[in-house]
């Protein structure tokens, strides 16, 4: 083999793996490599990019390098950018809450609710509010389902509801009472501003007012919710990224034996 690049060996790279300072991993251990992208609100051009790895020098960065950059529309430049972080955090530390609760798959929770709760289960389920993300609530609800596992309309002994997107609190709660939920099922993916914890704060607002909350299981979701950030909010459980129609199923069915809403 020639030399240069391709003679250095592996023996050459560090390989030390030290869980109380982590940092990122590109090419090999601990070179702490990260990719960034973000927009600048100037003109696309070589000045541009030497504000981008300045700003990504002043984040920290070592050897920031701008791999790809292009004009949004004129006035607004955007940009992939490499840069080496020297900061490490201690995962052996971290303590995240989290739903606890045993998953089952659809046949297990069909025979779960058939033993413990002997009827079928009503579950509506909406993104709500000015949200018109789809994708993440019928990936939970829909037959077909998402990723190999089936939507909550699958299920032999539950009766899934999906009322789509730019709902209303107060129409998922008047579709609630009208259908008997036994939970309602809330997707909120726009998070700027905060508009998702003004919107999910008003449901709960809107159920204790009603004298819902105790009856019904809340359940939030979306690829920004916390467990930590749903149960703060008044919420039963909130599940993120990588979720399930398993996941909130089981929980569902379990809390309702353990509250006895049966
Ligand atoms: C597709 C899309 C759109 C489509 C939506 C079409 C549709 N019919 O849904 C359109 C073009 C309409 C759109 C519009 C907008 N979008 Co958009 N969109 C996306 C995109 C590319 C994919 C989202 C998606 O479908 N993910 C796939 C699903 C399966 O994942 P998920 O939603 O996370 O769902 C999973 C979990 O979160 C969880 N989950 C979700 N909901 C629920 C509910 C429950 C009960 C449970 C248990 C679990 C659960 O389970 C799911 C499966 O695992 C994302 C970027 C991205 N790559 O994520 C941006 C993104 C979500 N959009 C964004 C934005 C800003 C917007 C706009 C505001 C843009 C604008 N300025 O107009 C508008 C808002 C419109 C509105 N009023 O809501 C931002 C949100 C940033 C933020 N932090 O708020 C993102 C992240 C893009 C970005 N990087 O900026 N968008």
């Amino acid at each position: 083999m020639s030399e240069g690049l391709y003679s250095m060996e592996a023996k050459d790279f560090d390989k030390t793996l030290d869980l109380t300072k982590i940092k990122p991993y590109g090419d090999t251990m601990n070179d702490g490599k990260v990719q960034m992208s973000f927009t600048l609100p100037v003109p696309c051009g070589a000045e541009a990019v030497e504000a981008a790895k300045l700003l990504m020098k002043k984040m920290g960065f070592e050897n920031p390098s701008v791999v790809y950059y292009k004009e949004l529309t004129p006035g607004f430049t955007f940009f992939n950018c490499y840069g080496s972080t020297q900061h490490t955090v201690d995962y052996t530390n971290i303590y995240v809450p989290k739903v606890e609760s045993n998953v089952m798959d659809m046949y297990e929770t069909d025979e779960f609710i058939k033993e413990n709760i002997g009827r079928k289960v009503v579950i509506v389920g909406a993104s709500t509010g000015t949200d018109a993300h789809t994708v993440g609530i019928d990936a939970i609800m829909n037959m077909k389902g998402y990723a190999g596992h089936y939507g909550l309309e699958r299920y032999e002994m539950i009766e899934a509801y999906n009322l789509g997107s730019q709902v209303p609190n107060e129409e998922l709660i008047a579709k609630g009472i009208e259908l008997g939920a036994d939970a309602l099922i809330v997707s909120q993916t726009v998070t700027q501003k905060d508009v998702h914890i003004q919107n999910l704060t008003n449901l709960v607002e809107l159920m204790e007012a009603e004298g819902l909350r105790d009856k019904m299981i809340l359940v939030c979701g979306g690829a920004r919710i916390t467990h930590e950030l749903a149960k703060e909010l008044g919420y039963d459980a909130g599940f993120g990224m990588n979720t399930y129609a398993d996941d909130v199923a089981s929980f569902v069915v379990a809390e309702m034996v353990k509250k006895n809403n049966k």
